[in-house]
């Protein structure tokens, strides 16, 4: 069934490059500025953290698009030429915050691509927990080819989904990969064919929506910590997050209702 979305009210209205709106527990936040390319300049980044440090109280999952032709162009290079090194530092670190707003936030995003995403557009969606490609997606990281690094988390998220190896391919000779690449090499977790995205995504966020909150704290929150740490610790930190989501009551009830013959089965794939 489809979402019907109403535009956002009060301070998150505000927001002028992102359009938002909701439809019950969905948010659908784009990015706007398709003449642009959805290129980032700071006004966008700071609204983004904005609205992932403020996701309204009844959203439980966001989906992700960029308006126009493509996802999103990366770093507005408009604005690179005017920083000093210690600008540059605090401009990577408002870029850390607000991708870790998505990645570390209260909600789930799926972030659905189209056309470019390149650059900081590729940061952005490796933050969020679901990406759904589109087939004219292609992915690209040509701050090698631009003379610079990549500065918002791109170095931390991007090999960890795809390897070091991929992703120093892409930087050094300006390689790109198409949807079906990216798809092999784990940049997404989902292909479908043009225009299918964002229903896809929709169908994904409403899954997700219905999660218990600590069941999707926990894979937000737990699991790539515990990826970072040595099995031993990553261990006693699952026994920890295990025994706190099993003693929450929706942890109960759902539990209760397989039981009692009342929820839905594991469904073989089709
Ligand atoms: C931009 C940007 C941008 C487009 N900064 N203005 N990112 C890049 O190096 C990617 C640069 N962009 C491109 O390669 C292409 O624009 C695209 C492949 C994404 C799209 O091509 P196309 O033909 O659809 O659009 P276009 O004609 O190239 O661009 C339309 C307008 O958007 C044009 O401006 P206009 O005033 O001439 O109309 C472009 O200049 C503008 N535009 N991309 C500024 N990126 C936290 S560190 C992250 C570091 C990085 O992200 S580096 C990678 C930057």
């Amino acid at each position: 069934m489809a979402l019907t979305f109403a535009p956002v009210s009060g301070l998150l209205a505000g927001l002028d490059l992102l359009r938002i709106e909701l439809a019950d527990a969905v948010a659908h936040v784009r990015l706007n500025r398709p003449a642009k390319r959805n290129a980032v300049n700071d006004t966008l980044i700071a609204q983004i953290h904005t609205f992932f440090v403020n996701v309204p109280d009844a959203v439980r999952a966001v989906v992700l698009t960029g308006e126009g032709d493509h996802f999103c162009a990366g770093l507005d290079l408009s604005e690179l030429s005017e920083r000093s090194v210690a600008e540059g530092v605090l401009h990577s670190r408002s870029w850390h915050a607000a991708m870790d707003a998505i990645q570390f936030g209260r909600v789930p995003v799926v972030a659905v691509l189209h056309g470019a995403v390149v650059g900081g557009g590729l940061e952005i969606a490796s933050s969020c927990h679901i990406r759904v490609a589109e087939a004219s997606a292609f992915y690209g990281l040509p701050e090698g080819q631009r003379g610079i690094f990549v500065g918002g988390g791109g170095s931390a998220r991007v090999p960890r989904l795809a390897g070091v190896a991929t992703m120093s391919d892409m930087m050094l000779t300006g390689r790109t990969l198409s949807a079906d690449e990216g798809q092999q090499r784990g940049l997404s977790q989902y292909v479908v064919p043009a225009g299918q995205g964002f229903a896809k995504g929709c169908e994904l966020a409403v899954k997700m929506a219905g999660n218990a909150p600590l069941s999707n704290f926990a894979v937000m929150q737990a699991l790539p910590r515990i990826a970072d740490l040595s099995q031993s610790d990553g261990l006693f930190v699952e026994s920890l997050m295990a025994a706190i989501a099993q003693g929450d009551d929706a942890a109960k009830d759902r539990v209760r209702a397989f039981l009692e013959k009342r929820a839905a089965k594991v469904v073989k794939p089709s």
